[in-house]
């Protein structure tokens, strides 16, 4: 059967310390993303943009909190709610939601309505854990905090459009880390979740732990959230994200992992929905960023160089 993707923009920098995320949706679009995923095979619709007023449109002050506060909050709040709608609705109409952001603090919307009538796990391919909470985070930025947010941290309690009820703290799994702070990574450690640093991928290879990390993720859940932020990739490869860090997958090695998510979900139909976020066209060289996103999604939905039998 075609697969049926539905683009959701979610063009917000309200949780990244630096503006330019927002446009990330914009230059996805221009780099072509509806028309590789038609050449990938992949039936494709394109709903516009969940509302993102500009950060300069609203209360300065939220974005130099007190120490130890998430900026923005109610801003994400509203993003949340519009996007977990849209998944949910995607999804219930046989689609997998592909959201294109923004900067990572929309994995909590994306989260929501991936879980709202599921139990899922995700894969998060990241240099980062995305696990602070506003207590513990050192920059107060939200995009350092969606999985924390989704898994119900103390910190978020009360907050009804941060929970994910039923992401599954042993369907988490991270892979590439190679920037983590001191309270998240004993955080990491202590969480029920599993953690593949680059180390791991230089250890084992990239096959390996894919596999390794959609075998977890899908165990006995109805599918998996795949969470792909483009600082993952090594910046020589993805110049164009907030907050590069050296020593990150290459691009055969992303799209490797990209063809390993397609092959489980063809065989286990496992893939329920995506997110490629964090790319920054400001810092980016020529749209490459961008243009490797979506390159990366089509893999993801299933595209092969010798097209399908
Ligand atoms: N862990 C740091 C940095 C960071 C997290 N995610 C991104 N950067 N993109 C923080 O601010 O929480
Ligand atoms: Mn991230
Ligand atoms: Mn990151």
């Amino acid at each position: 059967m075609t697969k049926q993707a539905r683009i959701i923009g979610a063009p917000t920098d309200y949780g990244a310390n630096r503006r330019g995320v927002d446009m990330g949706p914009s230059a996805i679009r221009y780099a072509g993303l509806a028309d590789q995923l038609e050449d990938a095979g992949v039936s494709c619709t394109d709903v516009g943009d969940v509302t993102a007023p500009p950060a300069e449109t609203q209360d300065a002050d939220k974005r130099v909190p007190e120490e130890g506060n998430a900026k923005f909050v109610e801003e994400i709040e509203a993003v949340s709610h519009e996007l977990a709608e849209e998944v949910e609705a995607t999804i219930a109409g046989g689609a997998t939601p592909l959201v294109v952001g923004g900067d990572h603090s929309v994995a909590i919307g994306s989260l929501r309505g991936a879980a709202a009538d599921a139990d899922i796990g995700t894969v998060w391919f990241d240099a980062h854990a995305d696990l602070n909470a506003p207590s513990t985070s050192p920059s107060g930025n939200v995009h350092g905090m969606p999985l924390a947010a989704a898994l119900g941290h103390r910190d978020f309690a009360g907050v009804d459009w941060a929970t994910a009820p039923r992401l599954n703290p042993e369907n988490v799994v991270w892979v590439g880390l190679r920037s983590v702070d001191d309270q998240e990574a004993a955080d990491v450690r202590d969480s029920a979740g599993t953690a593949f640093t680059m180390s791991d991928i230089d250890e084992h290879g990239i096959d390996e732990i894919t596999e390794r990390a959609m075998a977890i993720a899908s165990d006995g859940v109805d599918g998996v959230h795949v969470s792909l932020d483009l600082d993952w990739l090594d910046p020589n490869e993805a110049p164009g994200v907030g907050t590069p860090v050296r020593g990150g997958v290459t691009y055969r090695e992303a799209h490797r992992a990209m063809e390993i998510v397609a092959e489980h979900d063809r065989e286990h139909d496992s893939l329920r929905s995506m997110e490629a976020v964090e790319v920054n066209p400001i810092l980016d060289e020529h749209n490459e960023t961008a243009h490797l996103a979506t390159e990366l999604a089509a893999s993801a939905l299933g595209k092969r160089i010798l097209g399908r039998e």
